[in-house]
């Protein structure tokens, strides 16, 4: 089964760059219902010319192609992985013990314990197992943080990082001129 690349989900369409270029972020989830949450991220992979790659893998109920696609990520050229899920998120701390690629989990707020069960389910992680895990429901730090990683041995994404954190810096000092005025 292919994953999908950079398609309609995204709220503009995707750059040429995006569609030419072999996925080096693999962005996958639990569920469907946990797209919106990824859409920031997703968002934001955009803007840097990230290519990634769009799958649903569930833990649960695609266990055998979720052990698939994490052992052949690598294989394929993916250097990061982002998975989202929510409830009993077993789902980025299960392709982290099959891959040896970084795992980014995204706590998805899906059920009646706002997401804290998703939170303790993917940080609280075995030694030797590490996954990395951002906010409830904050997409826009794990696709920062995977651009961040490739930013290590790809220095067009380390520059662009470089701009998007000066470009942060001087919207805040702009907030608290204004605020001083
Ligand atoms: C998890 O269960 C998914 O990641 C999702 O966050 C949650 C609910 O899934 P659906 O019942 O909406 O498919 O596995």
């Amino acid at each position: 089964r292919p994953t999908q690349q950079n398609t309609a989900t995204t709220k503009a369409p995707p750059s040429k760059k995006n569609e030419a270029t072999p996925p080096l972020v693999l962005v996958t989830m639990g569920s469907d219902s946990d797209l919106p949450v990824l859409q920031a991220g997703l968002d934001i992979l955009r803007d840097f010319g990230v290519p990634y790659a769009l799958d649903i893998t569930s833990a649960h109920r695609t266990p055998k192609y979720m052990m698939r696609v994490a052992d052949e990520a690598a294989g394929k050229g993916i250097k990061v992985i982002i998975a989202a899920a929510g409830g009993a998120a077993h789902l980025p701390g299960m392709l982290a013990s099959e891959t040896p690629l970084p795992v980014i989990g995204v706590p998805v707020k899906a059920t009646h314990l706002d997401g804290m069960d998703s939170l303790l389910s993917i940080v609280q992680m075995p030694r030797g197992v590490p996954t990395a895990t951002v906010g409830i429901n904050n997409s826009t730090n794990a696709a920062l943080l995977a651009v961040r990683i490739l930013g290590s041995f790809v220095p067009e994404y380390q520059e662009k990082m470089r701009k998007y954190q000066l470009d942060m810096e001087a919207q805040v000092i702009v907030k608290g001129d204004r605020l001083r005025e």
